[in-house]
């Protein structure tokens, strides 16, 4: 391919994402071209709607989208200079619809705007992308600074749905109308519909993931299309909030009492209790990538890339097998110089506790006589009316209550593999190079379920030794089939962020690993997680789902918190509008 005319070599090297011989190439179409956006609007314009519409066809896959986004990257910053010099001389410059991208206060999330980013890059959007724990205020100032079109939120945890809504309201409130797109794993049509899109005049949306955006936002600023996409937006919005309303009307709910009496009874009489064989706190310093590598489950891996399947199968699949092998190699080969640099960093620490539920909460005690309760972790229980023979479940149900005098026990844990990742992805940045910053990311991120994982299976055989001689091959986890549950605040069977506070203290988290919590209680460095561990052999993964206001109000007496703040933080369980 190297003989071909220059525009074919261009798109070549963007198709396949090559990068080897761009400076040359480019230097050579310049002198051919009048001015150098004409390159930009020419030649490279073409190649990357040619991958623009093999995307859209589904002939073409995200990693090969950002492997030719680097490509194109390096192509514009060779050709800055030359545009600025003619900038200079002719002040003129064509305006492309501009889209502003941040993660909302309080999380630190980004991986999934990061992609967007380069996705609407890549379909000709000017991206400006303002980062992570952006307050609403610089949001909408940067977004009225730099003239955006649209504006594009994103965030992982509950809270920072609140906040979404906190900043179209604000929106409203300074007189905007440009659309405002919502996007992050936590987000939701409904949520859209029935939260954020009522308080904002302007268009709302949701949007799935990094390959729907570009539509999305076409519709958006093209005049011909708005109306109509807009119309049947709010169309769509309206008859959503009223499904909404019947739905949560429908259920039937029971009072927290009579979801008491129907707790999960167990038999507390021929108790499985071990006590752990190391009480208290084990901090796991510096953990090496490759002790974790065995435990990191691919399948997520491949969906961030929007290569659906399981792994590894995946890696054969007839349509995916040729790109998901390709990625798997280069993920392998980032991760041994991760490894060998040791620039990525995993700490860890795990605790055991003599613990007692009370009620539905479970007290933590200092030591064996357990007169005094050190810590408390209060959860909350499922409302909604069980089928037949089926509890009302709380997690407290899985600890021995304080009135049967037996002795149980409760772990907890945090594990980040995110030290480092922040200065390896500007490392990344700075060589223009999306496609490696995405790529590392996304290990960390499997990095530290990998961690979560390893520690888990040390806890059950080792630390607390309840299953001793369990044995899965590694990778091979099946978390059902262990005995013994792992908990997450934010996860559904534990849904209020503001409980993690409580696990940071009893492990001395900060100080031990470094992870921090902001506002909202992300954790920063975003590749981290922390739990509880449970380990008693009926303990299984559930959903509270929709609370009721006496259980709020409950909760809230429990917790030292004012009704609203609970409302507040458990805002997406109410089954009630506070
Ligand atoms: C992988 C994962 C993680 C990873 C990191 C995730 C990340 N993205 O950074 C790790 C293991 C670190 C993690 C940790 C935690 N997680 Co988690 N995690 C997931 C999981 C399984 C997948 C998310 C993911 O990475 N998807 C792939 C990426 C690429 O997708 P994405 O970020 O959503 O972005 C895409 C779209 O959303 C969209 N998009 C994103 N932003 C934007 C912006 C705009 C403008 C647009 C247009 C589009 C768009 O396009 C992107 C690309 O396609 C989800 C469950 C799920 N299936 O979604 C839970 C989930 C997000 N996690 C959750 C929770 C609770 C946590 C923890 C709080 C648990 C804990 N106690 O430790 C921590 C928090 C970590 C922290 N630092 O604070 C909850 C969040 C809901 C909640 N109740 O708050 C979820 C939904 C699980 C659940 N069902 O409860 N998690």
């Amino acid at each position: 391919w190297r003989n071909a005319p220059v525009q074919k070599r261009l798109e070549h090297a963007l198709i396949k994402g090559i990068v080897e011989y761009i400076d040359e190439d480019i230097e050579e179409a310049r002198r051919n071209y009048p001015s150098p956006l004409d390159v930009i609007e020419g030649p490279l314009m073409d190649g990357m709607n040619v991958i623009g519409d093999l995307f859209a066809e589904g002939k073409m896959f995200l990693p090969q989208v950002v492997k030719s986004a680097r490509v194109m990257k390096k192509a514009v910053a060779y050709l800055i200079p030359f545009i600025e010099e003619e900038k200079a001389r002719k002040q003129d410059s064509r305006p492309a619809a501009k889209i502003l991208l941040a993660t909302v206060k309080g999380d630190v999330h980004d991986i999934g705007k990061n992609i967007v980013s380069v996705v609407l890059a890549c379909n000709n959007f000017d991206v400006v992308d303002i980062g992570v724990m952006m307050p609403c205020e610089r949001i909408l100032d940067a977004a009225e600074r730099e003239n955006a079109d649209v504006i594009g939120l994103s965030g992982l945890i509950t809270p920072s749905l609140d906040e979404m809504v906190h900043v179209a309201q604000e929106m409203e409130r300074r007189g905007m109308n440009i659309p405002l797109l919502i996007g992050g794993a936590t987000t939701s049509r409904i949520h859209t519909a029935v939260k954020i899109a009522p308080v904002y005049s302007g268009p709302v949306v949701q949007v799935l993931d990094a390959s729907r955006s570009v539509p999305a936002v076409n519709q958006l600023v093209t005049p011909s299309f708005r109306e109509e996409f807009v119309r049947k937006l709010k169309t769509e919005q309206q008859s959503l909030r009223e499904s909404h309303k019947s739905r949560s009307s429908a259920k039937k709910w029971l009072t927290l009492e009579e979801a008491r009496k129907n707790h999960q009874a167990l038999s507390w009489d021929t108790p499985d209790i071990t006590a752990p064989r190391q009480p208290g706190i084990t901090v796991l310093g510096d953990v090496s990538l490759d002790e974790l590598r065995p435990y990191i489950d691919w399948t997520p891996f491949f969906s961030v890339w929007e290569l659906h399947g399981r792994y590894p199968a995946i890696l054969d699949d007839e349509r995916y097998g040729k790109e998901a092998k390709a990625l798997y190699n280069d993920a392998n080969q980032l991760l041994e110089r991760l490894s060998k640099a040791g620039s990525l960093q995993a700490k860890g620490v795990a605790g055991i506790f003599p613990a007692n539920s009370q009620g539905d909460d479970i007290e933590i005690y200092s030591d064996e006589n357990r007169n005094q309760a050190i810590a408390v972790l209060h959860t909350l229980r499922q409302q909604s009316r069980q089928p037949a023979g089926e509890p009302n479940r709380a997690l407290s149900d899985y600890i021995a209550p304080a009135s049967s005098t037996l002795k149980d026990y409760i772990g907890c844990f945090a594990v980040t593999s995110g030290h480092g990742l922040s200065e390896i992805m500007s490392g990344f940045a700075r060589e223009l190079d999306d496609y490696n910053r995405i790529l590392v990311q996304a290990l960390a991120d499997r990095l530290a379920e990998a961690f979560a994982e390893m520690l888990h299976e040390k806890v059950r055989r080792e630390l607390w030794g309840y299953a001793p001689d369990e044995s899965f091959a590694p990778g091979e986890l099946p978390e059902e089939r262990y005995r013994g549950i792992r908990p997450a605040p934010g996860y559904p069977a534990c849904p209020d962020h503001t409980e993690k506070p409580v696990i940071f203290n009893l492990l001395n988290a900060e100080a031990h690993t470094g992870i921090t919590l902001t506002e909202t209680f992300a954790m920063d460095p975003q590749a981290s997680i922390c739990g509880m561990y449970f380990a008693h052999s009926e303990a299984k993964y559930f959903v509270v789902g929709g609370i009721s206001r006496d259980q709020v109000e409950d909760y809230a007496e429990r917790k030292g918190m004012s009704v609203t703040e609970a409302e507040q933080w458990l805002a997406q369980n109410l089954n009630y509008t506070p």
